[in-house]
C-alpha cells in the first residue's frame, strides 16, 4: 500500500505518458514481458533488479497510481489490488505481488534453488520481508512524504519498533552467514535488499546493523542500473524513452 511520492506534481505527466506508451506499445512492438512499474517503488525495483540480473528484456508501462490510475478497471484486470508491480507475459498471463514475480522469473536460474527446501527457504524469507520489512516501507512513505506528523504516535511507534526489529533479525542472521537464505544469492536478498537499504528514510539507523549492508550486492550490477530508483522525469524526458524497449543485460 505503501510508497514514497516525492514529486507529487510529476504525476499527471507520467500518467499521460503512460497512455502515450500504451497506444505506442500496441500499435506493433514485438511481445515481450511487460512490467507495469511506478518508478519510486520499491516493490518494482526488486522486479527490475532481478531482469537486470536476468539480462531479460522487457517493456514497461508507468501506472500513476496516486492518481488512480491502479484502481482503473483496466489495471485492476491485471492486479485486483491496484498496486505495482504487476506483469504481462508475452502470451497475455498476468502475475502480481513482488516476490510471486520474482519466484516466476527466478525459476531455473541461479536466484531460485531447484532443491525445494533450498526454494523453501527463500520462501520463508520473502514472507519475513512482507510480514516484518513492510514496517520500514511504511515508515518511509509517511516520512518522505511528509504524512508521519498526520498518523497517529501510537501506530508510528508500532511501525519504528516493527521496522527495527526487523533490522535486528537481518542482523543476527547475516552476522553468521553473506546470504540470507542458504549459501548464494538469491531472490530472498533481492527481496530484503529493496526496503533495508533505503531505511535511513525511514529514519531507522541502518548503519548501526552492518552485517543488513551485505544485503548489497548490486554493486556487481550491470552498467546502466540504478542502485536506487529513478526520480520521476519530466514528461520530455519520457517521451524520448517511451518507444525504447529497455533491454538490460548481464547477471
Ligand atoms: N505486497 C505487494 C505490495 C505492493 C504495493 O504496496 N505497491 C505500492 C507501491 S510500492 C502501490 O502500488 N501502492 C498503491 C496502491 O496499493 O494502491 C507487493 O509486494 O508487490
Amino acid at each position: 500500500m505503501d510508497c514514497p511520492l516525492e514529486l507529487e506534481s510529476k504525476i499527471q505527466s507520467v500518467a499521460k505518458f503512460t497512455l502515450w506508451s500504451n497506444q505506442a506499445f500496441a500499435s506493433g512492438v514485438a511481445a515481450m514481458l511487460t512490467l507495469f512499474d511506478y518508478l519510486p517503488s520499491q516493490n518494482a525495483y526488486k522486479v527490475r533488479l532481478l531482469l537486470s540480473h536476468l539480462g531479460l528484456p522487457y517493456r514497461t508501462e508507468l501506472v500513476s497510481i496516486f492518481e488512480g490510475e491502479g484502481h482503473a478497471p483496466a489495471y485492476l484486470a491485471i492486479n485486483p489490488t491496484g498496486a505495482v508491480p504487476a506483469i504481462r507475459l508475452d502470451d497475455g498471463r498476468v502475475l502480481a505481488e513482488s516476490n510471486a514475480i520474482l519466484t516466476f522469473l527466478a525459476h531455473g536460474t541461479r536466484y531460485l534453488p531447484a532443491d525445494a527446501f533450498a526454494a523453501a527457504k527463500v520462501q520463508q524469507w520473502m514472507s519475513f520481508e512482507q510480514d516484518y520489512v513492510v514496517n520500514i516501507a511504511s515508515l518511509r512513505h509517511w516520512t518522505t512524504t511528509g504524512k508521519l506528523a498526520r498518523r497517529p504516535a501510537a501506530l508510528v511507534e508500532m511501525r519504528r519498533a516493527g521496522g527495527l526489529r526487523a533490522l535486528q533479525i537481518l542482523e543476527r542472521e547475516l552476522s553468521s552467514s553473506s546470504f540470507i537464505a542458504g549459501d548464494d544469492y538469491s531472490i530472498a536478498d533481492i527481496s530484503l535488499f529493496a526496503y533495508t537499504h533505503r531505511a535511513d528514510e525511514a529514519g531507522l539507523p541502518l548503519r548501526e546493523f552492518p552485517p543488513c549492508l551485505r544485503l548489497d550486492r548490486t554493486r556487481a550490477r550491470p552498467a546502466g542500473l540504478p542502485r536506487r530508483a529513478p526520480p520521476l522525469f519530466h514528461r520530455s524526458a519520457f517521451q524520448r524513452r517511451a518507444a525504447l524497449i529497455i533491454v538490460r543485460r548481464g547477471r
